[in-house]
């Protein structure tokens, strides 16, 4: 069985989807950069061993990186999560996990990477927004895709309303993804592109706000 670690910052909702998903994949830690994740509590009461590398016990990215690496490493993970971890990563860190890293980001990337980014799609009314999972790059938030999902953006939208339409299908994609990656399905080939056995798709359009 593949072990994965999870790493995440805050609520974990993603986290908790993967753990509720019947993945086949050992979840073998999760670990936070945040005491006080509640992510961790969701964890723990699943029964999974948790772990904190809190940043501001150390005086550069390199050292906290090189501490959550040991951390990771001693679960001898096939692959490492980030369900909405909120710390940049040095090229050190990225390239130990090359291939074996993945994100979640909250945008139709290369669209609105960084923060903030159901503030700014908003101010910049696109019609459509959605997320993307990703493998690692030391290129932020511009490594190689694998899997998008859309949403269409409703008039009188907030960030929350549209956070919360987006983060209902991250939910469901990214334990696809994870289910990809740890069947095989799904790789990072030599070239740094992302190889899949899945070819067909399922040919649903999404036109927003929609033809009359
Ligand atoms: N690291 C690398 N090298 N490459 C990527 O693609 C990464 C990464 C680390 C995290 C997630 C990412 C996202 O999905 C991610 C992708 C945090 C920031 C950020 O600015 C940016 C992108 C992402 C996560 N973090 C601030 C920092 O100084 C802190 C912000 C905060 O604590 O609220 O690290 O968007
Ligand atoms: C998610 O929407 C994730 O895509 C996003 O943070 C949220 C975390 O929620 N990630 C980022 O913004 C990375 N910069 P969760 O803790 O409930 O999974």
């Amino acid at each position: 069985m593949k072990r994965i670690v999870i790493l995440i910052s805050g609520r974990g909702s993603n986290m908790e989807a993967l753990l509720k998903a019947k993945l086949p994949c050992e979840v073998a830690a999760v670990i936070s950069n945040k005491a006080d994740a509640t992510g961790l509590e969701i964890a723990r009461a699943r029964g999974v061993h948790t772990a904190v590398v809190s940043h501001k016990d150390f005086a550069s990215r390199d050292d906290f990186d090189a501490a959550l690496a040991k951390e990771i490493d001693r679960h001898r993970p096939d692959l490492v999560v980030l369900a909405g971890f909120m710390r940049i990563l040095t090229a050190d860190f990225v390239n130990h996990y090359a291939g074996r890293l993945i994100n979640i980001h909250p945008s139709l990337l290369p669209a609105y990477t960084g923060v903030n980014t159901h503030e700014r799609a908003l101010q910049d009314g696109v019609k459509i927004h959605g997320c993307t999972i990703h493998f690692v790059t030391a290129d932020l938030d511009h490594g190689p895709i694998i899997i998008q999902a859309a949403v269409p953006v409703h008039q009188g939208d907030t960030p929350q309303t549209l956070s919360a339409r987006v983060l209902r299908e991250e939910h469901r994609v990214f334990p696809q993804a994870v289910r990809w990656i740890c069947n095989g399905n799904v790789r990072l080939n030599a070239q740094g592109r992302v190889e899949t056995d899945r070819m067909e798709q399922s040919g649903t359009t999404l036109i927003s706000p929609g033809l009359e």
